[in-house]
């Protein structure tokens, strides 16, 4: 016997009466036999490998997919707004400049859209002045979109408002580029009824 009693374990017996210590006896083993209703024998591997660090995981897994779905149902909102679906997109006159003057962009149907931008020159981070004539829509709103041609410039959209039959003036300002030269896509969108008809006009700043 001992001299510390307590050395004995719970059931009070001396250690040295079991001289081999179960290996397992601190796993769960279960025998595939035990369950005669399971088809698939139990994985060896799957008895007990439970680690303290998976409900965390499911945590950060079930976040991520929540994250996931909210940058999705964003998207989703703002893509109509950032890439409005287009009924009708005029062809571009690549000759027309508008630095020199107000361009003209005509449609399918017969439709026009003449654009200007005042003043001509056009420069960056100030207000411009942009003038928009249509002929033959019924025209419910009108924007300006100013696009990089070769370069995400970001969102830069004007909004104008009617002050005569078919004349429509709003303001917009344009960022400055890292770019001495830049090229820009001025689209005048035409709300309609039937959708929105888009007029592409290029041009570009310098920044001096
Ligand atoms: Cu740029």
């Amino acid at each position: 016997m001992s001299a510390e009693p307590w050395a004995a374990g719970e059931t009070g017996m001396d250690e040295s009466e079991f001289p081999q210590r179960c290996p397992y006896r601190s796993e769960l083993v279960v025998d595939p036999s035990f369950f005669p209703v399971r088809t698939k024998p139990m994985q060896p591997a799957m008895t007990e490998t439970s680690s303290p660090g998976r409900p965390t995981v499911l945590l950060w897994a079930i976040a991520g997919v929540l994250l996931a779905a909210v940058v999705a149902v964003a998207l989703y909102k703002a893509w109509p707004l950032l890439n409005p679906t287009l009924s009708e997109v005029a062809p571009l006159d690549p000759s027309c400049d508008l630095r020199s003057g107000p361009c003209e962009a005509r449609f399918g149907g017969g439709e026009s859209v003449r654009f200007a931008i005042e003043p001509r020159s056009i420069p960056v981070v100030t207000p411009l002045r942009l003038v928009v004539q249509t002929a033959g829509f019924d025209v419910r709103a009108v924007e300006v979109d100013f696009a990089g041609v070769d370069m995400n410039m970001g969102y830069n959209r004007a909004g104008l408002e009617a002050v005569g039959p078919g004349l429509y003036e709003g303001q917009g300002t344009l960022p400055v580029c890292v770019r001495a030269r830049m090229e820009w896509e001025a689209r005048v969108l035409i709300h309609t009824a039937d959708g929105i008809s888009a007029a592409p006009f290029r041009f570009e700043t310098r920044r001096d």
